[in-house]
């Protein structure tokens, strides 16, 4: 596995966190075989939320989503593996918790859109971004894990 694997952000929001479910998120995305590059707690600037959220800058709840997330501590972290930012989006599910199915995150975990505990990059390029503005180079590490024969042969 020479090649750069695909990375994703994903972060637990304020209510995951305080809830007590870091734990829990994290050991679906350990369990299934991706790979922890970066991880930290944050209490993001309203200003940063802001900027997170910048596509949706025009919707009605953009100023509520930006105060939500900056509330308290999340829980910023890169996940790393073979399409890791389309399964991860399907390890999550859909974004209202209404919708989503059983077995995903916000499915099991959640009940309304405002309180979806977690946040996944949705393509290629909003994961490139995302990553860029949650981390510095120099915060995410690249590592051999041995599970890695075993979970890709
Ligand atoms: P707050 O106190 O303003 O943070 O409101 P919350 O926490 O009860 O509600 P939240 O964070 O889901 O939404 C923030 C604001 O956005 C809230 O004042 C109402 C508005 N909002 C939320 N969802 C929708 C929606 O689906 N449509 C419209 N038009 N506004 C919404
Ligand atoms: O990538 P997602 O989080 O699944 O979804 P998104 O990028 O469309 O929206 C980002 C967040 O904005 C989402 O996790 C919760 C919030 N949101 C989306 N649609 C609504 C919403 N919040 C409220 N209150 N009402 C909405 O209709």
């Amino acid at each position: 596995h020479a090649a750069e694997m695909e990375r994703s952000f994903i972060a637990i929001k304020p209510d995951g966190v305080q809830r007590g479910l870091i734990s829990e998120i994290i050991s679906r995305f350990e369990r299934k075989g991706f790979k922890l590059v970066g991880i930290k707690v944050v209490i993001p600037s309203k200003d940063f939320a802001g900027k997170h959220y910048h596509d949706l800058k025009e919707r009605p709840f953009f100023n509520g989503l930006c105060d939500f997330l900056s509330s308290g501590p999340v829980i910023a972290m890169v996940w790393e593996g073979e399409g890791v930012i389309k399964y991860g989006r399907k390890l999550i599910g859909a974004t209202d918790p209404q919708k989503s199915e059983p077995g995903t995150i916000r499915g099991d975990l959640a009940v309304v859109v405002g309180r979806n505990i977690i946040h996944g990059s949705d393509g290629p390029e909003t994961a490139k971004d995302e990553i860029a503005l949650w981390f510095k180079p120099e915060e995410l590490v690249s590592y051999k894990s041995n599970a890695e024969t075993w979970i890709y042969g």
